[in-house]
């Protein structure tokens, strides 16, 4: 093998690599339909409490959490028909096939929590609950609730 030879192959494998990386980086926030997780048609996630239009007159609060026909599982737990809650609050459902964003808007309960006390701002807010697979990817079809607005004095 002469040494242009052997500089033109390690040369094409380097960029071989890079276009494989490339393909790895652009996958890796975005799910193919096919990869999402199942869930079952019937499956039903809904804020407990507060009820839509709710005054509350502290600003920590306890949401309540209530799925029916499917479970809870961790955050990583890879488990058919189940998934961990997502409340969104001040803000419409992020996109369908993508990992849901993490931020104040956006809070997960990984752990497997069906309950959590949050605290807000005194004003108008909206709340929402929608469910995760193991990748935090929505399921298909989603499984997402009513999205509440309730008050906080
Ligand atoms: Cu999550």
């Amino acid at each position: 093998m002469t040494a242009s030879l052997r500089k033109l192959l390690s040369a094409s494998w380097l960029c071989t690599a890079a276009i494989s990386l490339a393909a790895v980086l652009a996958t890796a926030t975005t799910v193919q339909a096919d990869d999402r997780s199942s869930a079952p048609a019937d499956a039903v996630v809904y804020i407990g409490w507060p009820n839509d239009g709710e005054v509350i007159n502290r600003r920590k609060f306890r949401v309540w959490f209530g799925l029916r026909n499917m479970g809870v599982v961790p955050a990583g737990t890879a488990f058919r028909d189940a998934g961990h809650h997502h409340l969104l609050i001040d803000t419409d459902l992020p996109e369908a096939d993508e990992e849901i964003p993490a931020d104040k808007h956006h809070r997960h309960f990984g752990a497997g929590q069906t309950e959590a006390v949050i605290e807000l701002e005194p004003g108008v807010h909206t709340l929402q609950l929608l469910m995760g697979d193991h990748n935090h990817v929505p399921h298909n079809p989603p499984v997402v609730s009513k999205k509440i607005t309730i008050t906080v004095k």
